[in-house]
């Protein structure tokens, strides 16, 4: 069987481990990554809490330790169509794994040229990706990396599917049964890109029966796996700001270098969770268990766990001893949200559920604490803001704030 993949972002948070973890099981791994991450370091005048190598040095310290190749293009996939569309004809793969999007909420409202930005860029590259397989001719399975958030943060008042709704609709007095895609509920302009690229999918499956799974993936926490850990030069990046910084990571590190955990709002927002080391299992597996020629798109919820913020930020409390302050949040959200979620699927193919546990997190704080001299404190609170009137809370407050109402925090 063709073991060749190539992963669109194999440098960034998740596709680093994930080009480590396929390459040991002895895929053939080729990375097309623009660095644009690193670039957006550069920008936001931070980075990785972890002292990420160079990827050349990453590569080949990977090859040292186990003697696999892992090739390396640096383009940029939205841009660089026929760059592509070579890569795909000549190494010609059985999957690509696309991860090469702007990710963060934050950074894509940012301002105009930030939503602009996010737009361009994530558009443009799945459409780009498409569109390559499709004038390649070949048959090549799409993995796209996409987010639980297309199925938007109010309550459902239901377990969300995954991916479809079935439901009975009523039509001039009569109820017709109908199997619909979740309808999408964007939260940001990053998370309306991913709602946008689903149309994508279902268009170019339809029109030129390409095989894709989308993976509606909640908020990954953790940072290494096995392989990541094998080396400090495989170290995987770690981000703490307010832009690419997660919530949990952020908890974890925030309490590693004793700033208070900036819960945003009341803390009642749900939201699905996954582990680093089952986001690269996810990948494999739905890398080897392709849709059928022919049928659908195929879509997992890849999270395995649902917490709100504030009993994530008591936990870590806990756990650490850390103060909980509530900040003014800076988007626009849903303060409280119940969320259920369906995720059989993974767990049929054999997925091995990791779920919080004190030893996994104990595991973070340590890498936070190893490297809390690399923080840099004042970029830990979130200056990005959904509406341009929301202030920057800079001090947040011991009671849980609403947007609404005054609190004793300062609010400058
Ligand atoms: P990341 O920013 O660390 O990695 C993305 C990588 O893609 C970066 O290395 C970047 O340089 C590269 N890239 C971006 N645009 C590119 C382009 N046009 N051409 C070439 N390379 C490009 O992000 P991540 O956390 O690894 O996330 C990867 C994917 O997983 C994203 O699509 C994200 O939406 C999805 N996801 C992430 C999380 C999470 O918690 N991190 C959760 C759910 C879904
Ligand atoms: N939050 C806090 N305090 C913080 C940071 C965040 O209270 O210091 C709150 C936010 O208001 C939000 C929740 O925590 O309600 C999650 O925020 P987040 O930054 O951890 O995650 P999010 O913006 O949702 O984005 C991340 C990834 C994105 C991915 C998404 C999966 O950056 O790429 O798509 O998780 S999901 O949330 O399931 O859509």
């Amino acid at each position: 069987m063709n073991r060749r993949v190539i992963i669109l972002g194999g440098d960034g948070f998740c596709g680093w481990p994930t080009s480590l973890y396929l390459s040991k099981r002895g895929f053939d791994v080729a990375i097309v990554d623009n660095l644009s991450r690193r670039k957006i370091d550069i920008e936001l005048e931070c980075d990785s809490l972890t002292p990420i190598k160079p990827i050349s040095a990453r590569i080949a310290t990977w090859h040292d330790l186990t003697g696999k190749e892992i090739s390396y293009f640096n383009f940029d996939v939205s841009r660089h169509y026929h760059r592509l569309l070579t890569l795909i004809k000549e190494f010609d793969p059985i999957a690509i794994v696309h991860f090469a999007e702007q990710r963060a909420a934050p950074y894509s409202m940012k301002s105009a040229y930030h939503k602009r930005y996010t737009v361009n860029n994530n558009i443009n590259a799945t459409h780009n990706v498409l569109c390559a397989i499709a004038e390649s001719g070949q048959d090549v399975h799409l993995v796209h990396l996409g987010t639980m958030g297309v199925y938007g943060y109010g309550t459902a008042g239901m377990k969300i599917p995954e991916g479809y709704l079935k439901a009975k609709v009523e039509v001039d007095g009569a109820i017709k049964e109908i199997e619909i895609l979740y309808p999408a509920s964007p939260g940001s302009v990053y998370h309306m890109t991913k709602t946008q690229d689903a149309l994508m999918f279902y268009y170019y499956n339809k029109n030129d029966a390409i095989r894709v799974t989308d993976l509606h993936q909640g908020i990954v926490w953790g940072t290494n796996t096995p392989e990541t850990k094998m080396d400090e030069a495989l170290i995987n990046r770690f981000d703490y700001d307010g832009d690419y910084g997660t919530v949990l990571n952020r908890f974890l590190m925030q309490a590693a270098i004793g700033h208070p955990l900036t819960v945003y709002g009341t803390g009642g927002q749900t939201r699905a969770f996954i582990h680093i080391r089952n986001t690269v299992n996810c990948i494999c597996l739905a890398i080897e268990n392709p849709p059928q020629k022919n049928s659908r798109v195929e879509i997992f919820n890849q999270a395995t766990e649902t917490h709100t913020v504030r009993d994530l930020a008591v936990l870590v409390s806990k756990m650490t001893g850390a103060e909980i302050r509530y900040y003014y949040n800076p988007r626009n959200e849903d303060p409280e949200n119940n969320l259920r979620i369906s995720n059989e699927k993974f767990l049929k193919l054999g997925l091995k559920p990791i779920t919080l546990n004190e030893g996994l997190m104990t595991e973070v704080a340590d890498i936070a604490k190893k490297y809390g001299h690399r923080c840099d404190p004042s970029k830990i609170i979130c200056t990005s803001t959904w509406k341009s009137d929301t202030p920057v809370d800079w001090e947040g407050s011991s009671m849980p704030a609403s947007n609404i109402d005054d609190k004793d925090g300062g609010i400058h």
